[in-house]
């Protein structure tokens, strides 16, 4: 399956809930109060969330008046535009892609951390990019097989430490190994689960004082995996480690799945974090950058194509 029939498929259940209701409220024939409620409650309802809600919102009843707009249709259609709009990247989002850079991957334990890393590793390696994986999971057994697995299938160099070592001396081990070998793209893998929690976000800061102070000159880039279907809970874990780290990107996974759809338009505009790459499966091939474009069109189906709004009869 192509990766947007893949996507289109996973956002069904959120665009079921809120694509059809939409299209109810958009059909009415006049924009008044009852309109503006019934629109926040169904936007609310798709894991968007209560801030991008707000905000969203507030931008249609201003550009109801300022720009004339008196059909409920043509504000849809401009609710639409406007958040594709939010979520666009811009090059210069993936601008560490090109550059001799370090790419710390965080998140939870289970969110799909190692898998990503894996997939990103393939597709720079098939870019010709010299990609190392370093394996700064020591807490988890399994760990440094999964992405060994991954790097042997990729073709990416391996550094892995040894069970239970320091993670912040396993990324030092693998920047001294990438400089010597002159790799483009370092990426390290990490544990989505310490002991507790406080280690976690510890640990993480001390493997950023290496990074900065072993690697001054690199592209230094922090990713967050969140997984798709966990709604709220994935807002709520972005938002702890923005507070201990700068996250520079998001990862949404499993947006294959049974997935809420509208968390990344609440990522983005209340954390104000792009959101670079989505994942739809297991495959090499599943993680994509992110595309407002198409990512808008398998969410909100009806209002983008309102003339041949069929595809899913
Ligand atoms: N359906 C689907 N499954 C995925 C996706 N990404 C990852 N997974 C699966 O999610 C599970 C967990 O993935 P991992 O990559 O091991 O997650 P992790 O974050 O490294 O987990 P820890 O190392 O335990 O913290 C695996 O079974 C993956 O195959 C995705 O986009 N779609
Ligand atoms: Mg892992």
């Amino acid at each position: 399956m192509a990766f947007f029939d893949k996507l289109f498929s996973g956002l069904s259940k959120t665009r079921k809930q809120l694509d059809d209701n939409l299209a109810e409220v958009f059909d009415r024939d006049r924009i008044d109060e009852d309109f503006y409620d019934d629109l926040e409650e169904l936007l609310i309802l798709s894991d968007i969330g209560v801030t991008a809600t707000q905000n969203i919102i507030d931008d249609l009843r201003r550009d109801e008046y300022y720009e004339h707009i008196r059909k409920p249709k043509a504000l849809g259609m401009h609710m639409v535009k406007k958040i594709e709009q939010i979520m666009s990247t811009c090059e210069s989002d993936y601008s560490f892609e090109e550059k001799k850079s370090v790419v710390l991957v965080v998140g939870v334990n289970g969110v799909g951390k190692t898998t990503t890393i894996g997939k990103l590793a393939s597709q720079y390696m098939a870019r010709g990019r010299k990609v190392m994986v370093a394996a700064a999971d020591t807490f988890r057994a399994a760990a440094q097989e999964q992405l060994a697995v991954w790097a042997e299938r990729s073709g990416a160099l391996l550094v892995a430490g040894s069970d239970g070592q320091d993670p912040s001396s396993v990324v030092y081990d693998a920047i001294s190994s990438a400089r010597s070998k002159d790799i483009d793209i370092l990426l390290i893998d990490t544990a989505g689960r310490l002991n507790n929690k406080k280690n976690l976000m510890e640990e993480l800061a001390k493997m950023k004082r290496i990074i900065d102070r072993e690697y001054p000159e690199s592209c230094k880039e922090t990713l967050i995996v969140l997984d798709g279907a966990t709604g709220q809970n994935a807002l709520e874990q972005a938002r702890q480690f923005k507070e201990v780290t700068d996250v520079s990107g998001v990862i949404i996974t499993k947006l294959d799945g049974s997935a809420k759809g509208g968390i990344a338009i609440a990522i983005q505009s209340e954390l104000q974090i792009p959101v670079k790459y989505i994942g739809v499966g297991e495959g090499i091939d599943d993680l994509q950058k992110f595309d407002a474009k198409e990512y808008v069109r398998a969410l909100f189906y009806k209002e983008v194509n309102d003339e041949d709004g069929d595809k899913e009869q």
